[in-house]
């Protein structure tokens, strides 16, 4: 059977897709089930609920030679623990590729808004039926990895795509579903800090040394502001402990599209403020236009640490 992951600290494109390719396979009358590396998110959760949808299980490590499918990720540190002992027979993802494999296996990477775009391209393609239900998952994933078009990892390919879903899912007024699904994302109530800065949180290697980054996609920039102190320290321990060179977190505004960014040290703030651009404003490093960890933000180290 194909074990289906996504990444870890789980967002909605990574969950829905990893869902709906299921399906895929099935139709295909191949034996597959999708799992979640760790808890989902708020939004994922509106979602499930509005589609009566089951959250998939929850797993950490897989027995040694299960065959999986990595689903929006193609990175090992972002990956299941033992990643190592486990047979990749398939990549589906719109991220840089990172990942060396032993053999030769079915890769699907296109640079999309989101993997639930090139989820949609394979039913549409081989003319593979599609529920409401899951055309509806695919549209929540689209619209939450390009905040509903905002975002510059967002292509034309992406918008025709959510069109034809939504002749299926038939969802009335896209708009108002997305500042749903925004303001599930918002709501964070009283979390700890430890889960606000892993919310959407993934370690990249740059030049030979990992770094943290997280992001805090939201419509109240305020609350993650309000909790600077108590980030930043949070912050400091997770380098410790990880073993990271550095670790930066980034409070996006959705709306507005301006990015509130934290780090782990003076060294990082430089680091950060010089890559950016970034004014600092009351221990905050403020930089306009800057939304995407993916298109933005990573492009900026690699090219830093290659230099
Ligand atoms: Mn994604």
């Amino acid at each position: 059977m194909k074990h289906i992951i996504g990444h870890k600290n789980p967002d909605t494109d990574t969950i829905c897709s990893a869902i709906v390719y299921e399906d895929f396979l099935k139709q295909k009358g191949e034996e597959a089930k999708a799992f979640a590396l760790g808890k989902i998110n708020n939004e994922t959760r509106l979602i499930f609920e509005k589609f009566g949808v089951e959250e998939p299980e929850h797993i950490q490590e897989l027995p040694h030679g299960t065959e999986i499918v990595l689903l929006d990720h193609n990175e090992e540190a972002q990956s299941i623990d033992n990643l190592k002992d486990l047979d990749i027979v398939e990549i589906i993802d719109h991220h840089k590729i990172k990942l060396e494999t032993d053999k030769p296996i079915s890769i699907y990477i296109e640079p999309v808004g989101s993997s639930c775009t090139i989820i949609a391209k394979k039913y549409f393609e081989s003319g593979t039926e599609i529920s409401k239900v899951n055309a509806s998952l695919l549209i929540a994933g689209i619209v939450s990895d390009t905040l509903f078009f905002r975002s510059p990892t967002t292509t034309e390919v992406d918008k025709e795509i959510v069109e034809k879903l939504n002749e299926v899912a038939g969802i009335e007024d896209l708009e108002k579903f997305s500042l749903e699904m925004f303001d599930a994302k918002s709501d964070l109530g009283d979390i700890s800090v430890e889960e606000l800065v892993k919310l959407d949180y993934k370690v990249f290697e740059f030049g030979g040394n990992d770094y943290g980054i997280g992001v805090m996609e939201t419509m109240n920039k305020d609350y993650g502001i309000n909790r600077k102190e108590e980030i930043v320290s949070k912050m400091k321990e997770i380098k410790e402990a990880d073993g990271l060179k550095g670790v930066f977190f980034g409070i996006i505004d959705i709306l507005d599209e301006n990015c509130y960014a934290l780090t782990s040290g003076d060294e990082e703030d430089k680091l950060f403020a010089e890559l950016f651009d970034a004014k600092n404003q009351d221990g905050v490093l403020f930089v306009k236009g800057l939304v995407s960890r993916k298109k933005q933000i990573v492009p900026k180290f690699e090219e830093h640490f290659k230099g």
